[in-house]
C-alpha cells in the first residue's frame, strides 16, 4: 500500500542528524495556534516514544482553548512563564527544529536566543519566503494545508515507522489532525488532494474526530460568543469591499479577553458577497496585531506586506500596524489608517 504522497529527500537527512543522545527542541512562533502547537507537540511526541530527549519551546502561553494539545507526553516550556527553564533547554540543545514560521524575527522575545545558537537547525514550515539562510536543512512547501500536514507525510517516512502507520501514537495522531484542522478552518482553506489524504489515513488509524473537534470548537467561554457579536455589531465596511473589526484594550476588559479568544473572528466577514478582504485588529501593546483573510483574487500576503509590516500566505496574512504609524492608538485613527491603505491597495491592482 502506497502510504506516502509527498518524500522529501532532507527527511532522511533530518533523522540522520538525530543520534540516541542528541538534545533536540522543538520551537514556534509567538501567539502559537493550533497548527504552531500541534506540529511541534506532535514531532517532540514522535521523538520521545522513538526514546530521544524532545521539547517543545514555544514564545508565548498555549492559548486556554488549546491547553488540550499540552498533554504532558513531552515538556512544553513557554519563555513568557519560564524564562530560565527556556534559557536552560536552548542552552543544551544539540539540534533546534523551527516549525510553522519562516524566519526567526516571528519567535519574538526568542529571536536574539535562536539567532545566537550555534547548534545544527532545521526549518520545516509552510509559509511564503523562508530564511534559508538561517537553517541547515529546510523543508518549506506552500502549496499544503498546514505544518501539520507537513509533519504527517515526514513522520511516515520517519526510520522505523510501519508501512501501514500502524505504529504512529494516537496522541501524534490527534494532535496533527487538530493542527491541520485549525489552519484549514475545518478543511475551509488551503485544502488539497493531499489533505484529504492524511485525514483519511488518520481517521483509519482510529483517531477520534468528533473528539478533536469538539475540543477545537465546542469548549469557549460564553465571552467569546458575546465578544463576537460586538465585533460583528461594530464591523465597518469600507470601499473596495474591505470589512474591517477592532479590537481596542477597554473592549477586552469588558469581556474578561484572554488569549484566543479571537480566533476566527476575521474569517467571518468574509461570508458577506461584497467583501473581498477582511480585516482584524486587535490591540498589542505599542501596535495593533492586524490579521487579514482574503477572497480568491485579492492577495492577503501582498496587502500584509505592503502595509502591515508582515505577511503569510496568498489568502491568510497578519502583521502589526504600531501606534506611532496610525497616528495615535485610537480606534479612529487606526481605521483611518485601514482605509487609506486598502484605498492605496486597491487603487493598484
Ligand atoms: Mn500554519
Amino acid at each position: 500500500m502506497e502510504n506516502t504522497i509527498f518524500s522529501f529527500r532532507q527527511t532522511g537527512q533530518i533523522f540522520r542528524m538525530i543520534n540516541d543522545d542528541t538534545v533536540v527542541t522543538l520551537v514556534s512562533h509567538t501567539h502559537p495556534d493550533g497548527d504552531a502547537i500541534g506540529s511541534t507537540t506532535a514531532f517532540a511526541q514522535w521523538l520521545s516514544y522513538t526514546c530521544h530527549d524532545a521539547a517543545v519551546v514555544l514564545p508565548d502561553a498555549v492559548p486556554q482553548s488549546l491547553s488540550f494539545l499540552d498533554t504532558g507526553f513531552t515538556d512544553l516550556l513557554t519563555y513568557d512563564r519560564d524564562r530560565s527553564a527556556v534559557e536552560s533547554r536552548l542552552a543544551r540543545t544539540d539540534l533546534l527544529i523551527c516549525m510553522d514560521f519562516n524566519a526567526f524575527s516571528r519567535a519574538g522575545d526568542l529571536c536574539g536566543i535562536l539567532c545566537g545558537m550555534t547548534c545544527p537547525k532545521i526549518l520545516i514550515d509552510h509559509h511564503l519566503n523562508p530564511d534559508r539562510d538561517s537553517f541547515d536543512v529546510v523543508i518549506s512547501k506552500t502549496d499544503i494545508s498546514s505544518t501539520s500536514e507537513l509533519t504527517f507525510w515526514i513522520l511516515a517516512n520517519a526510520p522505523g515507522m510501519l508501512p501501514d502507520l500502524g505504529n504512529m501514537p494516537h496522541g501524534v495522531c490527534e494532535a496533527l489532525l487538530a493542527g491541520m484542522t485549525t489552519d484549514t478552518n475545518n478543511f475551509a482553506n488551503s485544502v488539497y488532494p493531499s489533505t484529504f489524504a492524511m485525514a483519511s489515513k488518520l481517521l483509519a488509524l482510529g483517531v477520534d474526530r468528533d473528539g478533536v473537534l469538539s475540543r477545537i470548537y465546542n469548549m469557549y467561554r460564553e465571552n467569546r460568543l458575546r465578544l463576537m457579536g460586538e465585533m460583528l455589531t461594530g464591523m465597518k465596511i469600507l470601499p473596495h469591499g474591505v470589512a474591517c473589526m477592532i479590537l481596542d484594550t477597554d473592549t477586552m476588559e469588558k469581556y474578561d479577553f484572554r488569549d484566543g479568544e479571537s480566533e476566527g473572528f476575521v474569517n467571518m466577514p468574509l461570508a458577506i458577497a461584497d467583501v473581498r478582504m477582511s480585516i482584524f485588529l486587535k490591540a498589542d501593546r505599542d501596535y495593533w496585531r492586524v490579521s487579514v483573510r482574503s477572497k480568491a483574487g485579492t492577495s492577503a500576503n501582498l496587502c500584509a506586506k505592503t502595509y502591515f509590516n508582515g505577511g503569510g500566505h496568498e489568502q491568510a496574512a497578519g502583521g502589526k500596524i504600531f501606534y506611532s504609524e496610525a497616528g495615535d492608538g485610537t480606534v479612529q485613527s487606526a481605521l483611518r489608517f485601514i482605509e487609506k491603505a486598502t484605498d492605496e491597495f486597491f487603487s493598484r491592482i
